[in-house]
């Protein structure tokens, strides 16, 4: 017997059979998620249409301007609200640290959003709804949306943007139909 004789602990019993199934119903559920993702990316109803632009921060600047320009209806806070008609392309404009304007949209009619960062990366998320979408300086990223449900819901920046992120907190406006 070696003086290296080892004593019988977790570290080296043989791995019992109902760990065995765990581990493989882990595997099999990792590989199964992950394949998930590139599915739901083809097959999924709220993806992004892949349409986007090449735009400077200031070029996608005055056409969010030009936009508010046409169709504001008032002002919150500063902030211009702005009511486009169906069909319209609308424009919202991320930067530290708001989101500006307020859309004021109407329930079941489309528009083709666009949405942009005159700065840095931001994040828009709908909330309550779960929608996010990354928003990169120098694209402007085209969207078409159509709001099922009427309410007012709160634009959130999810994407850390310095300090003033946490009060990047813009409207969104759907009017019933
Ligand atoms: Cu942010």
């Amino acid at each position: 017997m070696s003086i290296y004789a080892v004593k019988p602990g977790w570290w080296n019993t043989p791995v019992h059979r109902e760990e065995k199934i765990w581990i493989g119903v882990a595997l099999v559920w990792c590989i199964a998620i992950t394949l998930i993702m590139p599915v739901w990316h083809v097959v999924g109803d709220q993806n992004s249409s892949q349409e986007y632009y090449r735009i400077s921060g200031d070029n996608y600047a005055a056409l969010t301007d030009a936009f508010i320009e046409q169709y504001k209806v008032g002002e919150v806070q500063g902030i211009a609200v702005v009511a486009p008609p169906p069909g319209s392309d609308i424009f919202l404009r991320g930067a530290q640290w708001q989101w500006d304007p307020i859309l004021k949209l109407t329930q079941g009619a489309t528009y083709r959003l666009h949405l942009g960062s005159v700065d840095m990366v931001h994040a828009i998320s709908i909330f309550p709804i779960n929608i996010n979408f990354e928003v990169v300086p120098g694209y402007d990223y085209v969207l078409t949306i159509t709001p099922t449900s009427a309410g007012e819901f709160r634009v959130i920046c999810n994407e850390f943007c310095g300090i003033g992120h946490h009060g990047m907190i813009g409207k969104l406006i759907v009017d019933p139909a």
